[in-house]
Order: structure tokens, then C-alpha cells, then sequence
């Protein structure tokens, strides 16, 4: 099932947090940032100060000089720290997963929330007025089937906007857009892109893969696969993760047996590694495996008792990947695992049967050995270097 996803933020917020507060500056030309007379940048500026030129991180000296009419305001975080909660609050009204990045945007997954308010744009109408209601800030909110094109559609129609990019709709929407607009995609990505003769999302999305990634390398796969539309990314409350994935693409798409099995075992360890490091056992272990053309399964299965073995983990996503092979015999160019429905860490019964308490001495000793002596520095017996 696509997931709906809402990317929400507050439009020019330091500015229209002061201007709550002082209604008089509604309308004019407004910069946060501190004194004017001082070294200091704007960090935001109200949209009619953007329309004579002015744009968060330009110096205050320059701003002070192209529009000499506007009201500059010594930054007060204490203010935008208040607003901020308020906003993160109501929106965990209607979601419970919400993903904050900073003091005023978030990322909310609302699959299903939808549903007593008729459609994903009803939803994103009923937050914005409560935040209007509430806070009289207005925010801008995108809505899209992962995070990337959610994100670009907020930004898109700031500001007190709103739009929704259909299932199915990411790469006519994505098309004709400039790369720059891709998150990963920064000043020097975006030169040598042109240099390459690409200035739109469409252009890079056509390109082969092979190509950007031998220009960018990793970043270079990521920025590809959001041209694309692509983006596994999950909504996550920081700190708290409900699920831990890692994934690997392969540099060239493959049905290797050992290279898939070589691999999924690293990434059993990776995800197992901090699974420890949290403090958690795993109940589901899920599989992801991209085609070649794209295509992206998902197998899951549901463990007997929660777990936090590399053993136990790699056992049964080698199950989920036969199952898998024996069912579809495509090129793979990209695995992961996803272990989620994670529990604390208390002790268990099945704590007392040795050869899982030995187990767990074993992934002890080999992340201390790691630690010290560097992540190559041990492995299992079937890991390829
Ligand atoms: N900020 C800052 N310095 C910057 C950019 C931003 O201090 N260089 C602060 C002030 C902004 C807040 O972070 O109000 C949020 O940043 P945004 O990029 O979301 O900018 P605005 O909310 O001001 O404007 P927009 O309407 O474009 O979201
Ligand atoms: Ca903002």
C-alpha cells in the first residue's frame, strides 16, 4: 500500500512568530536576525523582504542596505522554542508518527489517518486551520508517497500552501524541476551536473546509474534514486526508532548467491550492532530486495520470542531471501533488512538456554574486538572481504 506522507512547515517563522506578537508589522517588510549595526546574518525574512531581495544568511549590513525600510528584530529563541512545541503538539494530534527537523517543519506519516476526514488534502486543510486557529502561524504542507517529493511539493507552494502530488504522479512532478531542488543536490553537485549538460530532475533521472554514481559516488545513488522519485526513507521520531534498516546496492546488479548471502550477513550485523547498541531485541525481521528494473519487494516474518542475535536475524532473512530466489530469479541491486516491533531488553526465560546465552557472548566479544581494532578486524566464517 503507498504511504501518504506530510512534509508541514511554518512559513518565514521567526518573523511571523514576532509578527503574532506584534500585529502591526503584518504585511511589511520584516528581518529576523539581530542588530543591523552589528556583524550578523538574517536568519528570516518576511516574504514581502524577499520580494525586495533579502534571503536567510545574507549579512545584515546588505540587508540593511537593499531595503532600509524594513523593521530588523533581534532574534528571541525562547519565543520560537514555545511556537515550536505548540506546533510539534498539534500535530501529534493527528499522527503518531511525526518525524520534527528543527523548530518548524516535520515530516508526519498519516497512511490511514486520512480516513474520518475524508482525503489526505481534507487531513492537511483540518492542521493547517488548527495551527492557524492556535498559533495564527500558517504553514505550507506537501503531500506525497515518501518523504523527498513531499518535502520539494511544501516548498514549492509556500506560502499557506498546500499540494498534493498523486500516487503515481512523483516523476511528471519531479520532471521539470531544477536539480537543485533535490535535498543532496548543493551548489557543487548542481555545477557539475550542468557541466554533464543536466539542469532538470528529469535529465538526471534519465541518466544511467552507472554514470552519476561514478561522478558521486554514494551520494551520487541517492540523489539518482529521488530523481526517480524513489525514497525508502521512513518517518521516525528521533531517538526512538520503531524499526532499524540498512541496505546495500550492489555496483552491479547481480543473482550471486554468495555476493547476496555475503551481504545480507553484513547487513544482519549492522542492524544487529545497534539494535544492541539500543538496548532492544527485535520481534520481525523484513527483507528488501530491489530488481534490476526497479521493482522493490518486501518479506517479512514474525519471530517465536523478540531477539537481538546477529545469528538469529541473518537465519531467518536467509529464509525470507530464498523464499524469495525460489520465486523470482531477477538481478538484484539492492538488499536490506528491517528489524522492528522492538522490545526492551529485559531478561527472558530463554535467557537460561546456553547455546543462546553463548550466542550472545559471541556477538559481545566480536563488537569489542570491532570497537578496538576497527569493523574488518573480525568476521564470521562465510563473510567475503
Ligand atoms: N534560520 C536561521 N538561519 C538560516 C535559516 C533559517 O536562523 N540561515 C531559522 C529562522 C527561520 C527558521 O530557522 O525562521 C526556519 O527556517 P526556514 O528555512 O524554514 O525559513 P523560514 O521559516 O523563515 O521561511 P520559509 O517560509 O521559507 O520556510
Ligand atoms: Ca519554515
Amino acid at each position: 500500500m503507498a504511504r501518504c506522507i506530510f512534509h508541514i512547515d511554518l512559513d518565514a517563522f521567526f518573523v511571523s512568530v514576532e509578527q503574532v506578537l506584534n500585529p502591526k508589522l503584518k504585511g511589511k517588510p520584516v528581518i529576523v536576525g539581530g542588530d543591523p549595526e552589528r556583524r550578523g546574518v538574517v536568519a528570516s525574512a518576511s516574504y514581502e523582504a524577499r520580494r525586495l531581495g533579502i534571503h536567510a544568511g545574507m549579512p545584515l549590513s546588505g540587508a540593511r542596505h537593499l531595503c532600509p525600510q524594513a523593521t530588523f528584530i533581534r532574534a528571541n529563541f525562547s519565543r520560537y522554542r514555545d511556537a515550536s512545541t505548540k506546533f510539534m503538539e498539534i500535530l501529534a494530534d493527528f499522527s503518531p508518527q511525526i518525524e520534527p527537523l528543527g523548530l518548524d517543519e516535520a515530516y508526519l506519516d498519516v497512511t490511514g489517518c486520512e480516513e474520518p476526514y475524508g482525503s489526505p488534502e481534507k487531513l492537511a486543510l483540518a492542521i493547517k486551520e488548527r495551527i492557524h486557529k492556535e498559533l495564527k502561524l500558517t504553514a505550507s504542507v506537501g503531500i506525497a508517497t515518501c518523504k523527498v517529493v513531499a518535502k520539494i511539493a511544501s516548498e514549492l507552494c509556500k506560502p499557506d500552501g498546500l499540494l498534493e502530488v498523486a500516487p503515481g504522479g512523483e516523476q511528471d512532478f519531479l520532471n521539470p524541476l531544477p536539480v537543485a531542488k533535490l535535498p543532496g543536490v548543493g551548489k557543487k553537485t548542481e555545477q557539475a551536473l550542468k557541466r554533464m549538460d543536466i539542469s532538470t530532475i528529469g535529465e538526471l533521472a534519465s541518466v544511467p546509474l552507472d554514470v552519476v554514481r561514478e561522478q558521486f559516488g554514494a551520494i551520487g545513488i541517492v540523489i539518482h534514486s529521488y530523481a526517480k522519485g524513489i525514497d525508502d526513507r521512513r518517518v521516525e521520531a528521533p531517538g526512538e526508532p520503531k524499526s532499524i534498516s540498512k541496505q546495500i546496492t550492489f555496483a552491479k546488479d547481480s543473482l550471486d548467491r554468495r555476493l547476496l548471502e555475503a551481504n545480507l550477513r553484513w547487513v544482519c550485523q549492522e542492524v544487529g550492532e545497534e539494535l544492541r547498541c539500543r538496548n532492544k531485541r527485535a520481534k520481525c525481521v523484513a527483507i528488501r530486495l530491489r530488481y534490476a528494473d526497479f521493482k522493490t519487494i518486501t518479506r517479512q516474518l514474525t519471530l517465536k520470542e523478540a531477539s537481538d542475535g546477529n545469528q538469529v536475524i541473518f537465519t531467518t532473512a536467509l529464509q525470507l531471501l530464498n523464499k524469495a530466489l525460489a520465486q523470482q530469479r531477477k538481478p538484484i541491486r539492492l538488499i536490506g533488512v528491517r528489524i522492528s516491533n522492538l522490545v526492551g531488553k529485559e531478561k527472558q526465560l530463554h535467557m537460561f538456554n546456553s547455546n543462546i546465552e553463548k550466542l550472545e557472548h559471541l556477538n559481545g566479544a566480536i563488537e569489542l574486538i570491532r570497537r578496538k581494532y576497527g569493523p574488518t578486524a573480525i568476521k564470521m566464517g562465510k563473510d567475503i572481504t
